[in-house]
């Protein structure tokens, strides 16, 4: 019986020192540890030996169930490392191979001037909304004091898609929404897309980006807007911007003004960026007319607003001397990668 437990113990250490995976280790252990095994077989034979061999037999068949043991646990962290050198060798990358590029990105240079106009403005306690493209003659035109026979509104400009329905040429259709909604203070600024039927050339564009400001509150004067309107272009442009105002006309502010900055390529001699002007015109402001307030239900004897607006193509291509104005719309890298 000693001879055949030393038997399973050289079976056993040879099986395993062939063993190749590690479910023929498992194999293995059930073969000769199992309920079933060749070990246990011989351990249920016990029974036929003298008292004196017993416990020596029994001694014996304990040291070679735990040697076999410690044999599958060695065996099976020697064929894991094997495996793992495998891999290592068989998987190995050389990190110091160049990569291939992904270049980044970048935010078009429309929407970077865009994001810096919102930043100015809400750190001015503005608020920013947006609204439909598609809009009503009402809110386009009418009830910003443009009535039906107004020149302003000549059909050559507007895309109409019926005869009451329209895409907005202004975002001031927002504007009258806002305040239909919302009585005053009201301080809003709309940034979005209009539309003009215009023939595609290096200065018109049928669809181009515009970003309007409103605001109506008690006591509003001019005054608030050329002040409002100045910190606005010093930030865009630098503390030593320096602005003017020219009267002007829109059917929708009383008075009105344009704005104008002067030229930071010649500091207003005159150069080609200003065409010789010295100023370079920014945007149209005025105090809200009070046929408009009127129409929206605000008491003009109470309540006094101003409104401006810009566009924001015009914008970019004064800052970064853009000379045609279609390729912000053709997507070439070579020309977005540039801001
Ligand atoms: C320009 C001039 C302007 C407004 C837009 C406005 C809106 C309401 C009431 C009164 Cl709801 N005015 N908007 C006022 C003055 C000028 O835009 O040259 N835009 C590109």
């Amino acid at each position: 019986m000693k001879q055949a437990i030393e038997n399973i113990r050289n079976l056993a250490h040879e099986a395993l020192e062939s063993s190749q995976s590690l479910k023929e280790i498992d194999e293995i252990r059930v073969r000769f540890l199992g309920k079933k095994g060749e070990l246990t077989n011989i351990l249920k034979q016990m029974g036929s030996l003298s008292a004196e061999e017993r416990p020596v037999i029994g001694q014996l068949a304990n040291e070679i169930r735990a040697k076999i043991e410690t044999e599958i646990t060695s065996r099976i962290s020697q064929l894991k490392e094997q495996e793992l050198e495998r891999r290592l060798r068989e998987e190995r990358l050389d990190v110091t191979l160049p990569s291939t590029r992904h270049p980044l990105g970048k935010q078009h240079p429309i929407n970077q001037v865009l994001d810096e106009v919102k930043d100015i403005f809400l750190g001015m306690g503005f608020s920013i909304t947006e609204g439909p493209e598609v809009e009503t003659d009402y809110y386009n035109f009418e009830a910003l004091n443009l009535p039906k026979d107004h020149p302003a509104r000549d059909t050559q400009d507007t895309f109409y898609i019926s005869d009451n329905i329209l895409l907005r040429t202004q975002t001031s259709p927002v504007q009258i929404r806002v305040m239909e909604r919302q009585k005053p203070p009201v301080r809003v600024i709309v940034p979005g897309r209009v539309f003009r039927s215009d023939a595609v050339d290096a200065t018109h564009s049928p669809i181009f980006h515009q970003i309007e400001g409103l605001v109506v509150d008690k006591g509003v004067t001019m005054a608030d807007l050329k002040g409002t309107l100045e910190i606005f272009v010093k930030e865009l442009y630098g503390p030593e911007t320096v602005v003017r105002f020219r009267p002007h006309h829109f059917p929708f502010t009383e008075p009105s003004a344009e704005m104008d900055i002067m030229c930071f390529e010649c500091q207003g001699k005159g150069c080609s960026l200003c065409k010789g002007e010295g100023w370079i015109e920014i945007l149209g402001c005025g105090m809200v007319h009070p046929k408009v307030l009127q129409n929206v239900g605000i008491d003009p004897d109470e309540y006094s607003g101003f409104a401006f607006g810009m566009g924001l193509e015009r914008i970019v291509m004064r800052r970064y001397n853009i000379k045609d104005l279609r390729l912000f719309y053709e997507n070439d890298v070579r020309f977005l990668g540039q801001f």
